[in-house]
């Protein structure tokens, strides 16, 4: 069997037909093409809505739209002709619905009205708008603010994201849990200690000058569609693309730009990477320390034979701090270890070094292969590190690329959604509304679970997001959720998370992105979101709402506040009837925001300064900071070399899910159809367990240190292209398996791509 039958037929390239085909059958599911249809023209465009599908950039003179099918699937999700009203809640018992999956709750449709959970009846009834504002107020003024978790999902625009913070603050708490401190928290993190900024420093124009561009860690394929595009471009234009990717996903591989006719007729095999490595899990901080080495070791022949430095020296010593103790560092590591743990040979390290040393520029991206590991935010200053030493930040064609999830996930924390807040924001804040805000540090999501664990936290409010399912220990955090006080979810469709009510609990249903948003007086609103290149744009639906009894996020953010903390400081009222005066106030208090209405309105939005991306560093010596860490003790992988029948599983997205939002049940480029219950194995190691392909097993999870066992049932093994002792398998179903308390050092973030599993066959 040759490698690539693993995935299907050798010669199928991601993008093409497949992702026409499935993207006209998601289109007519909606019940309205049309609309699916007209909606998705105007995606991405300037007056149209920001493209809910992802964070990566927009170009400047697209085409008509940019084609992307999990763009399509994320707006048809939206578009749906199927509703969730009054009558569906009167039919089940929230008891009965809990027993739902993820899939079949989101495919009942859009939810209709505001709904308030009746204990007695165990059902949710409908309410009115204002009765749920004041039974959220009373029961918020109940309890003491810090015990209260207001948690964030990343598509909520920046409108929205402000007004919450400013809403929370007043109320009195910084406990902001977000969806991204499950996600690039570790990116944030790594990039403040080594640039002075959490962001990445590159554009999108950045990506058509470099001369490398390593992917690490990140399927775009899935998660990132548009990006194969300035992939693809990249190595026709003669640039090297580097893959390191423990599995041989194919949107890497090959690719067919629907828009391109010659491509797809031909059956299309354009390719997006020219060189691809397959790292163990966890294995990346080792084989970028492995690049330096060469790197180090090229640089001090060239030397000896008279030639000058490969190390750009100048930026070093302008612009760079700890340089010789990384550099001593890096020579102390051997070869050995950086062979272990990253599972690839000395000779294809120096292969991508080669690759590095080549390049005039070199772009660095990497998505959550390299965040969702214990030595995370490590790995990313390691990164950094290979970037300096040829002072490869700052400069066109070159740079850090943190490629983001949701499609606000960036602007949210911009405009202050932050349980860390700088000191700057607080205090601004302060002279805005004239009242005093909290400084003690709020929660992040895994202190919001301890709060839970502990009774401390007793409310919960979800601007978005499914927090039960999004989370690690899927089974205690729902337990945790309905012994609450009080639980509140903004929301468009029906999840899980809604059927976990406290003793007091609201289910409000809120206008999606895509749909027109009118004030009092019948004008349209726009929103704006900020994308993983630090570009903020407008965002206007086109779709008519799917109820009239919506509003906005901002509207019910702006009711719930008033009736809570009051409309003494802020005109809440005023501000949900013309989103202008909310950028006039996020431009008051973040002033990097400059003439935000004026700015916004340009085609293609504006760039929100990025001081290190001009070579200012705003960190605490001034300079980028080269980091000196070790290389873990041991990793996973390593561990379980003394352990035999122990597997490092890392959790990922299927081809047909957007986070906790299943699509569909099959995995394209993955070969996987009408199932999400597999686990993918080195076919090695399955021939060594004594299982066989195809047979069902349990997986039991293996690092609680709370003595719990912890298994997920009845997986389905599949062999395929992936380092031994490496397994891979799907988000959410495999979440039961993760502790909330094994986390990331410094950045909390779950450790979804490095827990520690056994198998046993599975019951029947
Ligand atoms: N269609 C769709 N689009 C999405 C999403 C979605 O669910 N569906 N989610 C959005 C969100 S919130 C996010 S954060 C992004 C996520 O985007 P990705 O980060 O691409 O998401 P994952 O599916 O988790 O894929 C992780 C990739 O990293 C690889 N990997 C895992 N562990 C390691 C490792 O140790 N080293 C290396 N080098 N690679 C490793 C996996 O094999 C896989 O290819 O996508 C966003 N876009
Ligand atoms: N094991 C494991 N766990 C993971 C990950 C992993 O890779 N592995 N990835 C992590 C990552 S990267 C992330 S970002 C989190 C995601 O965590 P979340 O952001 O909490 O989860 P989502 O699935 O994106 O949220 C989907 C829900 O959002 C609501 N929604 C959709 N659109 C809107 C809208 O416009 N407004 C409002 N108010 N609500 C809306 C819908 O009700 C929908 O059911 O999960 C994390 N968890
Ligand atoms: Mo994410």
């Amino acid at each position: 069997m040759g490698k690539d039958d693993f995935i299907g037929r050798k010669s199928a390239a991601a993008g093409g037909w497949g992702a026409l085909k499935s993207c006209g059958k998601r289109l007519m599911q909606t019940g309205r093409p049309f609309s699916g249809a007209r909606a998705m023209l105007k995606a991405n465009q300037p007056d149209g809505f920001d493209c809910p599908g992802c964070a990566w950039g927009d170009p400047e003179h697209g085409s008509s739209f940019e084609f992307c099918e999990n763009g399509v699937k994320a707006v048809a999700w939206e578009a749906t002709r199927l509703r969730v009203t009054p009558d569906f809640f009167a039919a089940h018992t929230v008891s009965d619905l809990r027993n739902w999956s993820d899939y079949d709750l989101e495919h009942q449709g859009r939810l209709t009205h505001p709904m308030v959970y009746d204990p007695a009846s165990d059902r949710y009834l409908p309410t009115s708008w204002d009765e749920a504002f004041r039974g959220i107020a009373r029961a918020l003024n109940a309890i003491p603010p810090d015990r209260a978790e207001f948690y964030t999902s990343g598509r909520a625009s920046n409108e929205a994201a402000f007004l919450y913070q400013l809403f929370v603050r007043l109320y009195g708490t910084n406990n902001f849990p977000d969806c991204s401190n499950m996600c690039h928290e570790a990116s944030g993190v790594a990039l403040t200690e080594a640039i002075g900024i959490g962001k990445g420093t590159v554009t999108l124009e950045d990506f058509d000058r470099a001369d490398a561009i390593f992917v690490i860690g990140q399927n775009p394929g899935t998660n990132h569609p548009r990006m194969l595009a300035d992939l693809r471009r990249a190595t026709a234009r003669g640039a090297k693309v580097v893959v390191l990717n423990p599995l041989k996903e194919k949107g890497l591989q090959r690719f067919a730009d629907p828009q391109n006719k010659l491509e797809m007729i031909l059956g299309g095999s354009e390719a997006t990477s020219t060189e691809y490595f397959q790292p163990r899990l966890g294995g990346d901080m080792a084989a970028v320390r492995g690049m330096a080495k060469v790197v180090f070791a090229e640089d001090a022949a060239a030397l000896a034979a008279g030639h000058p430095s490969l190390l750009d020296l100048a930026f070093i010593e302008t612009h760079c701090h700890g340089f010789e103790t990384w550099r001593a560092a890096v020579e102390a590591t051997p070869w050995s270890l950086i062979e272990d743990q990253s599972g690839l040979t000395r000779d294809e390290i120096t292969r991508a070094a080669h690759v590095y040393l080549g390049a005039e520029s070199v772009i660095c991206t990497w998505a959550m292969g390299v965040t969702q590991h214990r030595h995370s935010v490590q790995t990313i200053r390691e990164i950094a590190n290979l970037l300096f030493l040829r002072g490869n930040v700052g400069r066109p064609g070159a740079g850090l690329c943190p490629v983001r999830g949701h499609s606000n996930v960036q602007g949210d924390r911009t405009v202050g959604i932050n349980e860390k807040a700088p000191k700057a924001l607080i205090d601004a804040l302060e002279r805005e509304t004239g009242r005093p805000m909290p400084r003690r540090p709020g929660h992040n999501v895994a202190e919001a679970i301890g709060a839970m664990l502990s009774g401390e936290a007793r409310a919960f409010m979800g601007l978005g997001g499914n927090f039960a399912r999004a989370t690690p220990d899927s089974a205690l955090i729902a337990r945790l959720m309905r012994g609450l006080d009080l639980t509140v979810h903004i929301a468009t469709k029906l999840n899980h998370s809604h059927l976990l009510p406290g003793r007091a609990a609201w289910l409000l249903p809120c206008l999606g992105r895509t749909e027109i948003d009118r004030n009092s007086k019948g004008i349209r609103q726009i929103v704006t979101v900020e994308d993983s290149m630090s570009m903020v744009h407008g965002s206007g639906g086109i779709n008519l709402p799917a109820s009239k009894e919506l509003r906005s996020e901002i509207a019910i953010v702006a009711g719930i506040a008033a009736a809570t903390v009051g409309s003494g400081a802020v005109d809440w009222a005023g501000l949900a009837d013309d989103y202008d005066l909310i950028r006039d106030m996020i431009a008051r208090v973040l002033p990097a925001f400059g003439e935000y209405n004026q700015n916004v309105r340009k085609p293609r939005g504006f760039r929100l300064r990025n001081a290190a991306s001009e070579r200012e560093w705003n960190t605490p010596t001034g300079k980028a900071n080269f980091s000196a860490d070790p290389l873990p003790d041991q990793t996973e992988w390593q561990r379980i070399q003394q352990e035999p029948g122990l597997f490092v599983l890392q959790t990922f997205r299927s081809h047909d899910q957007y986070n906790t939002t299943i699509y569909g049940m099959d995995d394209r480029y993955r070969g996987i159809y009408g199932e999400r219950r597999v686990v993918f194995v080195n076919p090695e190691d399955l021939a060594r367990t004594g299982f066989a392909s195809g047979d069902r097993v349990d997986v039991i999870g293996s690092q609680g240190s709370d003595g719990q066992i912890r298994i997920a049932e009845g997986f389905r093994l599949v062999p395929y292209d992936i380092p031994q002792g490496c397994v891979a398998g799907y988000y959410p179903e495999l979440n039961l398996l993760v502790p909330w308390n094994a986390y990331g050092d410094k950045s909390f973030t779950p450790i979804s791509k490095s827990i520690l599993v056994s198998f046993r066959p599975a019951a029947g």
